[in-house]
């Protein structure tokens, strides 16, 4: 286990390269046995620090719950991290030269009615105690070269947290079955992925139930109001300047958006 003051001087590097603008080479590389409890750790500075800075919570996140994901960034299993305020793009814009080397992916996100405290959380838990179901296209950067990481790493990082566009179409997630909702994912008019919800751990309530249970084993519960993006459907596609980007889902609306 790294100490507090290791686990900080971390946390400040990886913010350092999200506000610079520039990949640092994986923390394994320099510390191998850092474990994925080291890289929860690593992120809670993170966003101590951000605390500080006054940037709130805008939402978390459940990564790596699709196989398309999994495949995609060779890794096993689901993890969570946190979305900022600052990290909200409310106009159809993503400006490139904020960024390191971004891509984009399509997911379903919940909002919560109501609290929910694991562990043992369900999806039919969840379904319950949610209010609206949105589109959201998650923009994720991360700080290490060329997306190159393992689990820990990627935890420490905020697993690649950078930006986010959340649809405007809510909907009561019992109006729909939400495992079966399909989605397209567009670049400059060439359909580049597709997918349905159902990618998401067979329901994407069960992403939701996941991280309920996942925060329990470290005293943390899912609040009321929540905003919560369940983790991408499609595999992430790399986002170039001038770039026009399109999804689509069933029921849901769809959100647009050009790289400048
Ligand atoms: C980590 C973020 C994963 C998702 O939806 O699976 C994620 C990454 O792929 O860099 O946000
Ligand atoms: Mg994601």
């Amino acid at each position: 286990m790294l100490s507090d003051q290791i686990n900080r001087t971390l946390a400040e590097k990886l913010i350092d390269a999200e506000v610079n603008k520039h990949e640092v080479i994986k923390l394994t590389a320099e510390y191998p046995e850092l474990s994925i409890e080291d890289g929860y750790r690593i992120q809670d500075e993170i966003v101590a620090i951000k605390a500080e800075q006054g940037y709130q919570v805008f939402a978390m996140k459940m990564g790596f719950t699709s196989m398309a994901k999994m495949k995609q960034m060779n890794v096993d299993e689901p993890i969570y991290g946190y979305i900022f305020d600052y990290m909200a793009v409310d106009r159809g814009e993503l400006s490139l030269s904020e960024l390191i080397h971004p891509k984009v992916e399509a997911e379903i996100a919940f909002i919560l009615g109501k609290d929910i405290e694991g562990p043992g959380i369900t999806g039919a838990q969840v379904l319950a105690a949610t209010d609206y179901v949105v589109p959201a296209l998650e923009i994720i950067d991360s700080r290490y070269q060329n997306f190159q990481f393992t689990l820990p790493d990627v935890i420490a990082d905020n697993t690649s947290s950078s930006r986010v566009f959340v649809g405007s179409t809510m909907r009561n997630p019992l109006e729909l079955d939400l495992d079966l909702v399909g989605v397209t994912l567009s670049i400059n008019g060439e359909m580049k992925d597709l997918g349905a919800g159902a990618a998401v751990l067979g329901h994407p309530a069960n992403s939701v139930a996941m991280l309920a249970n996942m925060l329990a084993r470290r005293g943390r519960k899912l609040k009321a109001g929540q905003l919560i993006l369940t983790g991408g459907i499609t595999g992430a596609h790399q986002l170039y300047e001038g770039d026009v980007v399109s999804a689509k889902w069933d029921g849901l609306g769809s959100i647009d958006f050009t790289v400048k």
